[in-house]
């Protein structure tokens, strides 16, 4: 039996995870943990990831929650090849940890608020949805001008940093009708990571949720419903 075990859900937090296990070669069992029938809100689930979410892994017996707390434990304990994260102590190691952050309190976060008004809320407030798809767009412009100078986020190398904001930007055409092109450097990026083959591993891990085709339809179905709805924003 492989020491890891990751419980998680195809969903952008969920594949920062399962990316990073991929680029890394380790071996690992799955746990579907299947957000909609509240799964991650069980006893058992509680004692593993105390916050209720995707992703975790238990390593044997280490815990780890939380994506960013995952990423950098794998690169720190697996990665002594440096395959994707720089060396402690390296100025590269201080930028790839500074745009990890910026996506876990930035880019998820901004994100995630985005796509519930835009998708799941179910009242309409346009204040929501142009505060969240603002924000998520400015930052997406920091990225861009990051990348304009640099091939990856923490200098020459594809690390961690990139595997972390990737797993959210390349969801924003899909969700929240963002067009890349707006931002060429930034879409250059995402084009040459989704060629890797941990990254299209990764994408799909869990395998049990619905097609890319499928998600657009369904996210389509979502918008045409909130667009449907009367603007409720108190005046
Ligand atoms: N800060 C957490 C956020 C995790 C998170 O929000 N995961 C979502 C899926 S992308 C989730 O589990 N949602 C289900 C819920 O909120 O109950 C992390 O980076 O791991």
């Amino acid at each position: 039996m492989p020491p890891i075990t990751l419980y998680s859900w195809p969903t952008p937090n969920g594949i920062t995870a399962s990316i990073t296990l991929e680029e890394l070669g380790l071996q690992y069992k799955v746990e579907p943990i299947n957000i909609f029938t509240k799964t991650q809100k069980e006893d058992w689930f509680l004692k593993i990831n105390p916050n209720g979410r995707i992703p975790a892994i238990v390593d044997g017996d280490q815990r780890v929650f939380e994506s960013g707390a995952i990423m950098l434990y794998l690169a720190d304990k697996y990665d002594g090849e440096r395959k994707i994260s720089y060396a402690p102590g390296s100025p590269e190691y201080v930028e790839q940890l500074s745009w990890l952050m910026f996506q876990v309190g930035g880019v998820g976060p901004m994100m995630a608020q985005a796509e519930h008004f835009r998708l799941f809320a179910n009242t309409r407030s346009d204040y929501g949805i142009k505060r969240y798809v603002d924000e998520t767009k400015r930052l997406y412009s920091v990225l861009d001008s990051r990348l304009r100078e640099s091939p990856y986020l923490a200098g020459s190398k594809y690390t961690i940093a990139d595997i972390a904001n990737y797993s959210w930007v390349q969801i924003g055409p899909v969700a929240l009708e963002l067009d890349l092109s707006e931002w060429p450097a930034l879409a250059k990026w995402v084009e040459e990571i989704k060629q890797r083959e941990a990254v299209k591993r990764g994408l799909v891990i869990p395998d049990s949720w619905m097609s890319p085709e499928q998600m657009a339809e369904r996210f389509k179905d979502f918008r045409a419903k909130i667009d449907g709805m009367v603007n409720t924003d108190v005046r």
